[in-house]
């Protein structure tokens, strides 16, 4: 017999608010992407003065910051609840005092950006300085986010007091390891904005330290992605198989992947920083050694989804190697939306690998290449799986249906997303081995020699982009017709169950005590001794500059 298992309605309201705000900073934000490749093709000027870096930073905080932080903690608040159940009082006023928290601190920087006061990109580095109002926007998102989390773990202790000596469901230990990732990591950047970009930026001391700041930045940085992705591999894992009808392939399995990335992404992020003068190289070695580490749960990953669609497949009669391929439901955007996100992660993990191999680095950082990676991972893998999570969350939050014209739509909305980005993303690729520099727009290199040779790149890159604008407005309207006008009823949130098969999930794998303490050390032995080598050998700080 179907039943239907509603999540609560408050809790809906607090899951719907955090993705408005997200869907709200895709469209201005894809506004602003559109905006710059027409500016690299060399045949458009940004009119009323506005600059190219203004733009591209407006582009990078509301896409790679606001819509992905606000969607993944609206879609964990929304797991939580649908698989621990309803949330306490506390934890739900923990959940709305973190959102506001984060809305007001989103509005002071993006002000700053806009008045053209913070023009920093979105990994604001020094010795790029900022108005102060913006660091203190980005304080408050962290602090934000944090209550959010709290409200979740929260919850999750008393789900676990009240069933003791059982393993928490699959989703809610999923989003809870995402969330003390995210805890861990901020860390560093609560740490760099805190101790020194504030208070550079309110004139309180003269100079900052580039190196500390740019490591603490990256000690982030690498766990940030791997805090987009996550939620990702929650419907990859969890929420897929449900979708065509499947089983999860091991429980256990989807646990242990899921700590080794809170244990190898973040004391990796010296692989950002692998020409850096400063960082002695056995330390840049054993950073690269955790990075390879980091790649086995995601090679676990694609071999559960592999598990998972074959089992199926051979469920519906599949034979062959590949036979399965032809029983999943192609028609359905639940599945199809997601699926070719996965594909896109077979290319995007591969540029990964060579991004992280120290030799190869040397040809493609800081190269156009850099920015062809994360539009595959970012902003195809991880956001085609967010929309796709989208198309069935929403109607669920709302009390509406995903409607046949719009399953449709929406899987229109993908392929037109693959296309662009294929031709957008393989441009960036190409011209980046070419040594097309990253983050710089057509006037600052117009000149150069080699420049011409990139132009039939830049134009691809238009065309790209410009596709992909026409992505963006199918999956707003899309968005706007599931929250606000399709059909009242009953969408499934829907939840995959474990194969019969597969072997009982063992309760040390919840031992937090263990995992912590290997995290603990994991980061102490990466990170300290080139930190106190960093302070004991500081250069003269640098004074900074701004960039309008
Ligand atoms: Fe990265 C730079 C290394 C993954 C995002 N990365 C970036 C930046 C961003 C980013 C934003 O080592 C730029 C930062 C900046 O502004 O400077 N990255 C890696 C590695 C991985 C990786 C080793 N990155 C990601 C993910 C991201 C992301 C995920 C966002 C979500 N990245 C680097 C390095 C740099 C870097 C260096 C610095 C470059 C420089 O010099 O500046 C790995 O995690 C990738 C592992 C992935 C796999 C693929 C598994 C495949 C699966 C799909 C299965 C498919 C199925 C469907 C089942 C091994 C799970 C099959 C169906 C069929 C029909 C076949």
């Amino acid at each position: 017999m179907k039943t239907f298992v509603r999540i609560d309605k408050r809790d809906a309201t607090l899951a719907m608010a955090h993705i408005y705000v997200g869907f709200a900073a895709l469209a201005l934000g894809g506004l602003a992407g559109l905006l710059q490749v027409l500016v690299r093709s060399g045949r458009f000027t940004l009119p009323a003065g506005i600059g190219y870096y203004q733009v591209l930073t407006v582009h990078g905080v509301l896409l790679g910051l606001v819509l992905t932080t606000f969607f993944i903690l609206g879609f964990q608040h929304a797991a939580i609840s649908r698989t621990s159940g309803t949330y306490s009082g506390k934890s739900r006023l923990m959940g709305w005092l973190g959102f506001w928290v984060m809305l007001i601190g989103t509005i002071m920087a993006a002000v700053m950006i806009l008045l053209n006061e913070a023009t920093v990109l979105y990994t604001f580095y020094a010795p790029l300085q900022a108005h102060w109002i913006f660091y203190l926007g980005l304080t408050f998102v962290v602090v934000g986010s944090w209550l959010g989390g709290a409200g979740m773990i929260m919850k999750y202790v008393s789900w676990r007091k009240e069933h003791p000596g059982q393993p928490s469901p699959l989703l809610t230990f999923m989003a809870i390891i995402n969330t003390v990732l995210w805890i861990v990591a901020t860390i560093g950047v609560a740490g760099t904005v805190l101790f020194q970009l504030l208070p550079w930026s309110l004139g309180l001391v003269d100079r900052v330290d580039v190196l500390v700041s740019r490591t603490l930045f990256w000690y982030f940085g690498h766990p940030l992605v791997y805090f987009w992705l996550l939620p990702a591999y929650m419907a990859w894992y969890v929420i897929i198989p449900k979708v065509i009808g499947g089983k999860i392939f091991s429980d256990s399995l989807a646990r242990l992947s899921f700590i080794l990335f809170l244990l190898f992404s973040i004391p990796v992020g010296f692989h950002h920083q692998l020409v850096e003068p400063g960082i002695d190289a056995y330390w840049k070695f054993l950073q690269v050694i955790l990075t390879f580490m980091v790649v086995i749960p995601s090679l676990m990953t694609a071999f559960s989804l592999f598990a998972t669609f074959e089992m199926y497949g051979r469920s519906k009669g599949a034979t062959g190697l590949f036979g399965w391929f032809k029983k999943l439901p192609w028609g359905d955007a639940r599945f199809t939306v997601p699926f070719i996100g996965m594909v896109a992660f077979i290319p995007a993990g591969a540029g990964g690998l060579i991004n992280a191999s120290n030799q190869m680095n040397q040809v493609v950082h800081n190269t156009i290449w850099v920015t062809g990676h994360f539009h595959l991972t970012l902003a195809t893998s991880v956001v085609l799986t967010f929309f796709g999570i989208a198309y069935w969350l929403v109607p669920h939050l709302t009390g509406r249906v995903l409607t046949k014209a719009m399953n449709k739509l929406a899987i229109v909305q993908a392929i037109v997303w693959a296309v662009g980005m294929s031709i957008m993303s393989g441009a960036m690729h190409a011209v980046g081995l070419l040594g097309a520099p990253r983050r710089s727009s057509y006037s600052t290199y117009g000149d150069a020699p080699q420049a011409l040779d990139w132009i039939p790149y830049q134009i691809a890159q238009a065309v790209g982009g410009t596709i992909l604008f026409i992505g963006i407005i199918l999956v707003l309207y899309i968005f706007i017709n599931l929250a606000f006008f399709s059909p009242k009823g009953e969408e499934e949130f829907p939840v995959g169950e474990q194969a019969e098969t597969a072997e009982r999930t063992p309760m040390a794998l919840e031992n937090w005590k263990i995992w912590l303490t290997i995290l603990a050390a994991l980061i102490l032995v990466a990170y300290s001794a080139p930190f106190i080598d960093m302070i004991q050998n500081a250069p003269p700080a640098s004074k900074g500059y701004r960039m309008w």
